[in-house]
């Protein structure tokens, strides 16, 4: 296991190493956050924040206190965290509901973490995001001039019951940016030097992390930023997207300016293990981290040795992510080259190249597919994905054999059309733009088939983007 082979390294310059449960969509279950722990503890990682979206306990129903299985199973996973070393840090989001001017709106959130104080947690977390930017309560509007200074009080209030043992970071509910606006200096400036604040860079969900902006960020909130890193959550509108690639686009020196970088992870669990693997790399030594070897290794943890040939092939077709543009690297290069071997080289050895190249993908979606698999959890949460590679290897099997044949001019079109509806219409992004692309261009060159009727317009390869 990576995680292993790096216990007498030197110390990780960055202090807190972590992963947040903070997407929407149905939470983890209790078996996987247990045994996630142990995962991201053998790498190195210091933090699992506790903070599903959808558990009504955190968010809709802050005021709510634990009990039964409930209490239990925190409980549970705090212990585990102790046992590996990790710090639990547990969070609330009461924003949607609070009543920022209500005393007792202020004891109860006080109230429900010295509960789970009470059950050894001394890290905790009080996220303002995704909750309305205008004070709503026409008590709050009465009572501050706008929401910064309702939240500096919010923030003011839970942090004074806290002990000195116990550990504050605030979600502001801008939470992105260049670091400068006014509300986070105004913020930052107006709430205790002790309390993290959390930030996810440019974006919500940032290509890259800048030591410049992180330096900005620091001047401007008297704190470096903690960084929660939107990589690999793939929530909401990015539901198609698989994220699976290597960690990247992080400045070697972020520790300059920043506690540490807390990743928020996908639904998908077994999934996210393998980019969470990549990004405890990067954190245990980020000036050393290389993105392409410590992927190969966390490939290799997680779909296990027999399957990791398979699944790299597929793993290459799924590169896209705000951290890469790159959508299917390998097969690119194989298509430019195939192209460009069509027109002005060797058709028939162009032809048989891609052909071998395209059968070993079909044949690697059949085993993972069909055949057993040593992570067959990983292979179910990506299985819509490898249908749509199954899908989109036949559509290359069926290019090469028309190339071969010197057919891809006059039948390329009736043959190949109906890939490209299939992979349309199931919407998951594996391979990106570049088989969409490649399929439309032959589509279009073939001419409009005579049956079935052409589609509307905005279905036209040729109307695509
Ligand atoms: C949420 C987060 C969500 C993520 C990605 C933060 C601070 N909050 O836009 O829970 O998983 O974006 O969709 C968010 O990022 N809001």
């Amino acid at each position: 296991m990576s995680g292993s082979q790096h216990t007498h390294s030197p110390p990780s310059p960055f202090a807190i190493r972590g992963v947040i449960e903070g997407f929407y969509g149905p939470p983890w279950s209790h078996e996987q956050r247990l045994d996630l722990i142990g995962f991201l503890a053998e790498r190195g990682m210091n933090t699992f924040v506790y903070s599903p979206k959808d558990d009504p306990l955190v968010r809709h129903e802050w005021r709510n206190p634990y009990a039964g299985t409930e209490l239990a199973r925190l409980a549970e996973l705090i212990a585990r965290c102790s046992e590996h070393g990790m710090s639990f840090m547990y969070c609330l989001s009461p924003g949607l509901t609070i009543r920022y001017s209500s005393s007792e709106d202020h004891e109860m959130l006080t109230a429900k973490y010295t509960a789970v104080r009470e059950l050894g947690v001394t890290n905790f977390g009080l996220l303002l995001d995704d909750i309305p930017t205008r004070l709503q309560h026409p008590e709050d509007k009465t009572a501050f001039t706008d929401l910064v200074e309702a939240q500096q009080s919010l923030i003011g209030s839970v942090f004074s019951q806290f002990t000195s043992d116990t550990h504050l970071t605030v979600c502001p509910t801008q939470y992105w940016g260049d670091g400068t606006e006014e509300y986070i200096t105004r913020l930052g400036s107006g709430i205790d030097p002790r309390i993290d604040l959390f930030w996810t860079g440019r974006a919500i969900c940032s290509p890259t992390l800048d030591l410049n902006d992180a330096a900005a960020f620091a001047r401007s909130t008297g704190r470096p930023a903690t960084y929660w890193d939107n990589y690999p959550v793939n929530d909401v509108a990015m539901g198609h997207e698989l994220h699976i690639g290597p960690y990247q686009g992080r400045d070697p020196q972020l520790f300059r300016f920043s506690t540490g970088i807390i990743a928020n992870g996908m639904e998908l669990f077994e999934s996210s293990k393998i980019p969470f693997a990549t990004i405890a790399d990067y954190l245990r030594d980020p000036e050393g981290y290389a993105p392409e070897a410590s992927w190969k290794q966390a490939l290799l943890d997680v779909v296990g040795p027999e399957d990791v040939a398979d699944f790299s092939l597929f793993a290459d077709t799924v590169r896209f992510s705000c951290l890469s543009f790159d959508d299917a690297p390998d097969l690119a290069e194989a298509l430019e080259h195939f192209t460009f071997e069509l027109e002005y080289g060797d058709r028939a050895l162009a032809a048989s190249e891609l052909l071998q190249r395209a059968e070993s993908m079909v044949q690697a979606a059949d085993r993972l597919l069909d055949g057993p698999v040593s992570n067959p959890q990983l292979i179910s949460e990506v299985r819509p994905w490898l249908e749509s590679f199954r899908v989109g290897a036949h559509a290359l099997v069926a290019i090469a054999t028309l190339a071969a044949d010197g057919r891809l001019d006059s039948d390329g079109s009736t043959v190949l059309r109906p890939f490209l509806d299939k992979l349309r219409s199931a919407h998951r992004r594996v391979f990106g733009d570049l088989l969409d692309m490649t399929l439309a261009e032959l589509v279009a060159a073939g001419g409009s088939p005579p049956a079935p009727p052409a589609p509307p317009a905005s279905e036209s390869p040729t109307a695509r983007d």
